[in-house]
């Protein structure tokens, strides 16, 4: 199905953005205690002397003025500046076993952490401890391991460039690149898919490109309630005529239509934009097919051209300079037929035609994409299979086109630069050992998935966690809460109390640190900046404007040089006048990484600098020096073929409401998909819910697949008659990673396959 709509305006309620966005800010600034501070700190998001919005990794507009208004920024920063605290009454005043049994919104509802924490065994609750003993037990236990290779390191993408880097300092110097990462479960395909097919892990296009493209391909992505501020620069290019194309198995709002709040007339006039001139809607996991029928037109309409004696519609001269493998890749599109593209993709031949025709009508197109694309089993051919498509009319490495992976955590991808990698290059390491005199590790450590099987299995004995909510956020939930317990010491550095916390191995802590929007002030009471860097690989700084939410809190990189002191000493690093100063730590990042070159001068100018990108500047850095096509078949079947064959068994996406961030909840309500007040719901086809004999509201029980033996069950959803492809469903994450299994993961990239799981169904007695 596709809408080619173009009548501009529609009817208010109806669009994303606009007044209900404004509601429900106020709403959540209310909600989340924090009026007046959440208010003024708004006016600092994104802002060249402020703080770097934690909701996501959109880049920020090197001309706008006034602060870019975002809804889910607003719950985001709300959220961290909430009144409420959690303080060592709190967990006086409950046992572990019994906050199990809350809700992840009301856990985190508790409010900020303030002290301190060990967990004591004997009476089941975490009580206070001092940052200095806590350091010390944590040392002895970690040098108490057998091997450094049993213990876990994860990071989520929240951390600034400098906290990643000591993190990372330290481990490898402890002995061990075991850095288990958010990004494993979320953008690996893109990095690994496109450091393959054009020797650079991270998207092409700067924000700029997208006043320029003709048309922008937008790929398994929710902006809406995601990336919010994306909106806004497509919008923009839907209103000066670019066309947007989306493929999406659901009809996200947001990306049908948007009044943008930061517009005053659309506003008065109840006024929206449409932004998806086209509106693809395949089946789960079936983009890599949709593709590949698009370059299969592609090559018809040349060949067809070029038989009449015209100009080949394949940027021969960029295929001829810059790449290789284009006839292995064409023989595999030619040789795929339309009966398995069709049929995998979920799309008609004649939608796939219109596809191609915005593709081909376009000089300068940019596809960008996200956890719909990232979160299958073959989500890293999928990922080169975009970037085929793009190269075919060379579309990187020029103004207004490119390649961009909308990341999500909003210092996911600078985590990655500076280090967090459980494989990183020969290069990155040799220049470590360089700048600190040091021996480090080279075989490759764990990724999540790794990590996983090796406290299920006993040989890793520690989990450290720097943010993040690793039991809620990795599949078989109730599996890898036992595996946390079992270890011998676990580590939580928090904002805000979490499940993670509640699965305290032998000895355990719970350490609060500033949130990014706080002023981080030195032993001279001097306010410290971090840096990060978003999708288009802008690295800017960001520094905290709101008062601590307790005096004892502790910066993410004070509590790591205090962890790193204790463990590893400080003959060679010294970490605690790095914790005094970022400024010492950047300097060891700019003589460590390539382009951070005057990293302290150049950070410090308003909106940052760009870290420079050989694929944007046709600079192949991949085995053969050129860009490469793959040419990797689509697979036999993906999940939705298979899933026909066994009748009742549907293939689940677990996806985000608009009112969490993550694991996050902030509240109950999805108010673009109409759901209020719930979150155990499932979304399914009408005829889906009839064929199982079921009605629509009905209660179920979801459940996962069980060839390993192990029981998979998330109990009590009601069932949401829906607009979606037959066969595929839809949930929300956390609640149904209870049935995502452990053991199934993305080819390549080992990311859990959380948009294509296998469930049935079991109705619930009335
Ligand atoms: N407010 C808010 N902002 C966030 C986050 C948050 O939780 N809340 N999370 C942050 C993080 S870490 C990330 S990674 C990003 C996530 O950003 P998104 O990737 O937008 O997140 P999801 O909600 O998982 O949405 C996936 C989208 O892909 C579609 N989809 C699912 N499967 C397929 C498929 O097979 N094919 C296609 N074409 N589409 C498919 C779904 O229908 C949905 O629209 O957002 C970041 N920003
Ligand atoms: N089924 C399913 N599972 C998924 C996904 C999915 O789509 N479906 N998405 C995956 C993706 S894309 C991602 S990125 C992961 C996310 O996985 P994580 O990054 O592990 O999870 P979050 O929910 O972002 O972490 C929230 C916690 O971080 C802490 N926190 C917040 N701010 C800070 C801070 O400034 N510093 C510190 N130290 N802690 C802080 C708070 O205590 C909060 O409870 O989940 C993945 N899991
Ligand atoms: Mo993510």
């Amino acid at each position: 199905m596709s809408i080619n709509d173009t009548s501009r305006t529609l009817k208010k309620s109806h669009a994303a953005g606009g007044w209900g966005a404004l509601r429900s800010c106020g709403k959540h600034l209310l909600a989340s205690g924090s009026a007046l501070t959440g208010a003024k700190t708004l006016l600092k998001a994104n802002q060249p002397d402020g703080f770097d919005c934690p909701g996501c990794a959109w880049g920020d507009p090197e001309h706008g003025s006034s602060f870019e208004f975002c809804e889910n920024g607003v719950k985001a920063v709300a959220w961290e500046a909430t009144d409420r605290r959690a303080t060592p009454a709190f967990f006086a005043a409950h046992t572990v076993s019994e906050l199990r049994g809350w809700s992840d919104y009301e856990l985190e509802n508790q409010g900020r952490l303030t002290e301190p924490m060990v967990y004591d065994r004997a009476t089941d609750r975490y009580r206070p401890v001092s940052w200095e003993d806590a350091f010390a037990g944590i040392a002895a236990e970690l040098k108490a391991l057998a091997d450094p290779n049993e213990a876990e390191f994860y990071t989520s993408g929240r951390a600034s460039n400098e906290a990643a880097f000591l993190y990372q300092l330290f481990v490898r110097m402890f002995g061990t690149n075991n850095f288990p990462d958010c990004s494993n479960m979320c953008h690996e395909a893109s990095g690994l898919g496109l450091m393959q097919s054009i020797g650079v892990g991270k998207g092409t296009v700067l924000l700029e490109d997208f006043e320029h493209a003709d048309a922008i391909i937008v790929i398994g992505q929710n902006p809406g309630t995601n990336h919010p501020r994306m909106l806004g620069d497509l919008r923009r290019a839907a209103m000066r005529g670019a066309r947007v194309a989306v493929l999406n198995p659901v009809r996200e709002r947001g990306l049908e239509r948007f009044a943008d709040p930061q517009d005053k007339i659309e506003m008065l006039r109840g006024g929206a934009t449409s932004i998806a001139s086209h509106y693809f809607r395949p089946k789960l996991g079936g983009d890599m097919a949709a593709i590949r029928g698009t370059a299969k037109v592609v090559f018809a309409r040349d060949a067809e051209r070029r038989a009449g004696g015209h100009a080949s519609l394949l940027d021969l001269d960029f295929i001829a300079h810059h790449t290789v493998g284009l006839d292995d890749w064409r023989a595999e599109v030619e040789a795929t037929s339309w009966d398995v593209i069709e049929d995998q993709s979920g799309l008609t031949r004649a939608e796939i035609e219109s596809l191609a025709d915005v593709y081909l009508g376009a000089e300068r197109v940019i596809a960008t994409w996200a956890m719909g694309v990232t979160q299958h089993r073959h989500s890293v051919a999928t990922v080169r299979e975009i970037a085929n498509l793009l190269l075919l009319r060379g579309h990187v490495g020029r103004a207004g086109a490119g390649l961009c992976p909308v990341r999500g955590h909003s210092n996911v991808q600078g985590d990655r630069t500076v280090g967090i990698n459980e494989n990183a290059p020969e290069w990155f390491i040799a220049a470590l050992e360089r700048e600190f005199d040091l021996t480090l590790p080279r075989a490759p450590g764990h990724n999540v998935l790794h990590a996983i099987h090796a406290m299920v299995e006993g040989r890793s004995k520690a989990f450290i966690g720097l943010g993040g909510n690793f039991v809620r956020a990795t599949p078989d939930t109730d599996l890898v809460h036992a595996a946390l317990t079992r270890c011998r010491l676990t580590v939580q550095i928090a904002t805000k109390p979490n499940h993670s916390h509640l699965a305290p191995g032998k000895a355990a802590y719970l350490l609060p640190c500033l949130g990014r929007t706080e002023i981080d002030r030195n032993s001279k009471r001097r306010p410290q900046i971090v840096t990060v860097e978003d999708s288009m690989s802008m690295v800017h700084g960001s520094g905290g404007i709101n008062r601590p939410a307790a005096p004892t809190l502790r910066s993410e990189v004070q509590i790591i040089a205090g962890i790193a002191a204790a463990t590893v000493g400080s003959d060679k690093v010294r970490w605690l006048a790095m914790a005094d100063d970022y400024d010492l730590v950047r300097d060891h990042i700019s003589r460590v990484i390539p382009g951070f070159e005057d990293f302290n001068v150049r950070v410090r100018k308003p909106r940052g600098f760009h870290l420079r990108n050989a694929a944007a500047e046709r600079e192949w850095n991949t085995a053969s020096g050129r860009a490469e096509f793959s040419a990797t078949p689509l697979p036999r079947e993906v999940e939705h073929q298979q899933a026909r064959s066994q009748p009742g068994t549907f293939v689940l996406q677990t996806f985000r409401s608009h009112d969490q961030y993550n694991t996050t909840v902030y509240g109950l309500d999805d108010r673009y998909r109409g759901v209020y007040g719930e979150r155990r719901v499932v979304f399914a086809h009408p005829d889906d819910i009839a064929a199982l004999g079921a009605l629509p509201n009905a209660r179920v029980d979801v459940i996962g697949s069980d060839e390993d033996g192990r029981t998979r069950v998330a109990e009590d959803f009601r069932l949401v008659a829906y607009d979606l492809p037959r066969g595929c469903v839809a949930g929300y994450y956390p609640e149904l990673n209870a049935v995502v299994p452990f053991n199934k993961a993305g080819e390549g990239s080992d990311t859990p396959l959380s948009k294509s799981v296998m469930v049935t169904f079991r109705a619930r007695a009335a």
